[in-house]
């Protein structure tokens, strides 16, 4: 009988299901509904409540609750052989949080197959909006618990990252301050992740060191709650969280909800879930310490795995467990591809083909020049105020312009990466602009580094699945090892390696200091 697996991904927008043979290496099923689509009564846009603040961002847990009731009627309709499933788990868009009462336990236990999952649910939240990732409402909660930790440096050595609007301790630490009430009938406070890894289960279970480390509440090195964190955000704190788990811990067998409504097989095993950043990180098949892959997409995400925990002194990265053992890490540039695309514009460059030929027609290092492109805030380096800044450079030159701005991205990338101490000897290119030949030569140059396309469509749920399948494996009382559980599954595009142009690097290994002067002097300047 065919191993199959079950993988799906609560992200902002969607609920997706991944569905995959074992044995033959195939991805057998994959489904997506969109929030707004199939479920326009909770009326969200992009899967968010709108709010008349617009740092708010939160969403209707119960919205994702009805999602995962649709998604296996979908999958039962779709003939998916649900009652061959060997175990399932999931991913789920990070730091965003949920807060039961004390009838959440007894609701989760008792679900009733009779009535849809959320009326079974009715009554069970301590707050009726979970507030999302999108979120930025919190920078004084932000400032109060970095102070209590001893300052960036501190706070990052302690819990992994910096503290961020947001992560979720400082979105708890807010509704303590705002609602103490509330707060005070809160029994628990689950992740978007482990609340549905609760409702398969039927029952609340732990939150995994993936998407633990995205709250600023877990100590990054002994994978345990963080007492000095804890009290810094909200009393009695430690009474309201869950355990914390390794990734891989089965919780027991699916919930009788779904075998008995959807004919899901009663032995399949249900595991804890993990974030979305950490389940594509398995996903993309990075499970060997030091490999790195760099998603360009609306926003370019430079993550990879690391074997001993190091954090970013700048606290401008993070770093979360990594659900193949060791450490990953993430760094978030927003200015991606909405950059390129404002340079392409502004220059009248019809298409990413043409782009691409500006980029080539100009030599590497563009003769010095150098473009920051804050055409929005930016995270890294941390920009308020946005602001584009030219720097021996001819803002009427449409080509060098072209190239700076890709340049500067991914001296960006080499400069602020460099706390993790992590040489990559690949690095697999994702995301809509990885398919431009020209972009991955620069990273390669400026990265002295080989660059492999990668296209995993869902990687995110992928990740979840093979996730499941090694959880059930290691259940199994085997010990699979990680390159053969993600072998098949994760491969780059073949014949699309990249190589470093050994003279191009050179030039690149002197242009990154002036780059960095450059952003020291625009920081500094107050313009940003
Ligand atoms: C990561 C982050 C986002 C969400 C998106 O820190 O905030 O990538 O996980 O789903």
């Amino acid at each position: 009988m065919a191993k199959l697996f079950l993988g799906l991904d609560s992200s902002t927008q969607s609920l997706s299901a991944v569905v995959i043979d074992y044995d033959s290496r195939k991805v057998v099923y994959e489904k997506s509904l969109n929030f707004d689509r199939v479920l326009p009564q909770y009326q969200t846009q992009n899967g968010v409540l709108p709010n008349p603040d617009p740092l708010v961002k939160h969403s209707p847990p119960l919205m994702w609750a009805d999602a995962l009731d649709l998604l296996f009627a979908e999958m039962k309709e779709d003939g998916v052989a649900l009652g061959n499933l060997l175990a399932i788990s999931g991913s789920g868009q990070q730091h965003g949080s949920v807060y039961f009462n004390h009838r959440a336990g007894g609701a989760l236990s008792g679900l009733n197959p009779a009535k849809p999952l959320v009326e079974n649910l009715t009554g069970i939240f301590s707050r009726k909006t979970s507030p999302i990732w999108m979120d930025s409402s919190t920078a004084a909660e932000c400032a109060e618990i970095r102070e209590a930790l001893g300052g960036i440096k501190a706070t990052a050595q302690k819990t992994g990252s910096d503290t961020f609007e947001r992560f979720t301790g400082p979105q708890i630490r807010k509704f303590y301050k705002t609602e103490p009430e509330a707060y005070a009938q809160t029994a628990g406070i689950a992740l978007v992740s482990s609340f549905m890894a609760s409702l398969l289960a039927g029952k609340i279970v732990p939150i995994d060191h993936g998407d633990g480390a995205g709250m600023n509440l877990m100590d990054i090195k002994k994978k345990v709650w963080h007492p000095d964190a804890l009290k810094a955000t909200a009393p009695d704190l430690d009474r309201k969280l869950p355990p914390l788990a390794e990734s891989w811990k089965v919780v027991g067998a699916v919930s009788p909800y779904f075998v008995k409504k959807f004919g899901v097989n009663p032995d399949a095993q249900s595991l804890v879930w993990s974030g979305d950043n950490p389940c594509s990180v398995i996903g993309l098949g990075l499970i060997k310490a030091g490999q790195v892959a760099v998603s360009l997409g609306t926003s370019d995400t430079f993550f990879g795995s690391m074997r001993s925990c190091h954090t970013d002194a700048h606290g401008e990265g993070h770093v979360f467990g990594s659900p193949a053992g060791y450490y990953m890490t993430l760094i978030c540039f927003k200015n991606g591809s909405l950059a390129r695309e404002k340079i392409r514009e502004q220059y009248g460059i019809k298409d990413w083909n043409e782009f691409g030929k500006q980029l080539a027609s100009t030599p590497p290092g563009n003769r010095g020049g150098i473009l920051l492109p804050w055409f929005d805030a930016e995270i890294v380096p941390r920009v308020n105020q946005p602001g584009i800044h030219r720097f021996d450079l001819d803002e009427k030159d449409a080509a060098a312009n072209c190239r700076a701005v890709v340049e500067a991205q991914m001296m960006a990338m080499r400069l602020h990466s460099r706390w993790m101490k992590v040489a990559p000897d690949r690095i697999f290119a994702t995301g809509g602009a990885s398919q431009d030949s020209p972009i991955l030569q620069i990273m390669a140059d400026v990265m002295n580094c080989r660059v492999l396309r990668i296209e995993v469509s869902k990687s995110a749920a992928l990740g979840a699945a093979l996730r499941a399948a090694h959880g059930w494996l290691v259940r199994a009382g085997e010990r699979p090892e990680w390159v053969k559980v993600v072998a098949g599954f994760t491969d780059p595009i073949p014949n699309s390696e990249i190589r470093p142009n050994p003279k191009a690097t050179k030039v690149y290994d002197k242009l990154v200091e002036k780059y960095a002067a450059c952003e020291r002097a625009a920081l500094a300047s107050g313009n940003a």
